[in-house]
């Protein structure tokens, strides 16, 4: 008798497997070019990702953002626009869902995150206050270098080491965060900046254990916190999922719970609430929404629409309600992980544990022979699309920026390639075919000789910069 070799990925693992609550009912055809072909459009586009068109990538896991794919539910709600200037239906739907499901009084909607992280910068920082956070994001820094504020570090240190296993490497360090009130003054802090499962950390989560010790410590030098809600539905599934006591709580109450220990929070809604566009901004307090109900009509367009089309609003609705079902969540969580798994069998360097919306290729022990001023993460995201056509994203020395006092690179400690898989867009055929890929520019790794930046941008220069290969 013939005896059977192949085993789904359930039985591998010894359990039952698990499938997306989902079925497809429209596609997108991919198309893959040629090597050469690639070679080609990796040159024009100076070896930067964000500088290819997207129809010669094959599978795009350039980012999460933006590039979910929608229910049939939100586009029969799109259908539903109203698009009156003023007060339209949608808006007040969305404003009732993101009361109902973050837990925040009042709502502003804006076109995407760095919006809302505009008007919240400049109305609650101050020029020569500090804004210490848990690992800075790109957008956000600048958003309160631009408003004159400094970002100060404070997340665990943990979070800077690749390998180590800690389950909430987005953990806030206190005792960091009170040396630096101590030292400055209660008054130059202008707000700690939260974030829920912190993004260039690897997509790790924050507990909720911190997050209530982070509450009591800012009340006791009235210290407000707002939170990057960005995907912190992701983080709430991780607490499900490790933390004491909330194996039992849904994904929706756990959600909830983190965000009722901040004063307010800002969005993209590109991420965790399932659309390809918009944003927003949440607070508590009164007298702040006034203020910033009156700056959004200044960037982003009326109170009621903040930049958006009432269609988009209505997606947005949906998507929320979407985003907290616990199916949707776990599924979503899983397949990044399935992709982490057979990387690490494979004993392919990568962040440690595997986050909630990405792999993060480890460059630095990827290339152990390029010095970081070589921009090996960078290396890593051309060679694997010259290898495959897939699309990943540096989050590296070149993210990292400059100092702004000395005019040197930042020279981070994570020198990551991040693999991110948007939301129910790609099957499990396509994380393996990904993963083949990772795997065959691994083998060839000491081929590489890394990059050379030609041409820098003074803002977020990871976007534009252009590079040759040395
Ligand atoms: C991501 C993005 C999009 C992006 C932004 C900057 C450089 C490269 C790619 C955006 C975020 C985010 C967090 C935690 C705020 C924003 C800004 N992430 N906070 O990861 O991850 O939101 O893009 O809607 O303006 O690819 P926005």
């Amino acid at each position: 008798m013939a005896r059977s070799i192949l085993h789904t990925m359930g039985q591998q693992l010894g359990r039952r497997s698990w499938a997306e609550p989902w079925k497809i009912k429209m596609v997108e055809p991919l198309r893959l070019i040629s090597r050469d072909e690639r070679q080609k459009a990796l040159v024009e586009a100076g070896y930067n990702t964000f500088l290819l068109r997207s129809e010669d990538v094959y599978i795009d896991l350039l980012t999460d953002s933006g590039t979910s794919a929608m229910s049939d539910r939100q586009w029969a709600g799109m259908m539903l626009g109203d698009e009156a200037y003023a007060g339209s239906r949608n808006f007040y739907k969305l404003e009732k869902a993101i009361q109902d499901t973050y837990g925040y009084k009042h709502i502003i909607p804006t076109h995407q995150g760095r919006g809302a992280e505009h008007l919240i910068s400049q109305v609650e920082i101050k020029k020569g206050q500090f804004v210490p956070g848990n690992m800075y994001f790109t957008t956000t820094r600048l958003h309160q270098e631009l408003a004159g504020g400094t970002f100060v570090d404070v997340i665990i240190d943990e979070a800077h080491d690749a390998q180590n296993e800690h389950p909430f490497k987005g953990n806030v360090d206190l005792s960091k965060l009170e040396n630096i009130i101590k030292k400055e003054g209660t008054d130059k802090i202008a707000y700690v900046s939260l974030a829920g499962t912190v993004n260039m950390a690897g997509g790790q989560p924050v507990s909720m254990e911190n997050v209530k010790a982070l509450r009591t410590l800012c009340d006791k030098y009235a210290i407000k916190i707002y939170l990057d809600a960005t995907r912190m539905v992701e983080n709430a599934f991780f607490i499900q999922e490790r933390e004491l006591g909330y194996k039992d709580k849904t994904i929706a109450q756990i959600l909830k719970e983190f965000c009722s220990y901040t004063d307010g929070a800002w969005m993209s809604a590109k991420k965790d609430n399932l659309v390809n566009i918009g944003g927003w901004l949440a607070i508590n307090d009164e007298d702040l929404f006034q203020e910033l109900r009156n700056l959004v009509v200044v960037y982003e367009g009326l109170h009621t629409y903040g930049g958006l089309s009432g269609r988009d609003l209505e997606a947005m609705a949906i998507g929320i309600a979407e985003s907290i079902e616990d199916g949707h969540v776990r599924s979503r969580v899983e397949q990044v992980r399935y992709l982490g798994q057979l990387l690490e069998e494979w004993g392919i360097p990568a962040v440690r544990p595997v986050g909630g919306h990405a792999i993060f290729l480890d460059a630095r022990r990827f290339y152990e022979h390029l010095s970081q001023d070589k921009f090996p993460a960078q290396t890593l995201a051309a060679e694997l699309y010259l290898d495959s056509g897939v699309r990943s994203m540096e989050r590296g020395i070149a993210s990292a920026g400059r100092d702004p006092k000395t005019g040197d690179h930042k020279y981070p400690r994570l020198e990551l390639t991040r693999l991110t898989i948007p939301r129910r867009v790609y099957t499990q055929a396509h994380m393996d075919v990904v993963a083949e890929s990772v795997n065959a520019v691994y083998e060839n790794r000491n081929n590489s000789r890394g990059l050379k930046m030609v041409f820098e941008p003074k803002y977020l220069r990871f976007f534009q910069a252009r590079y040759e290969s040395l």
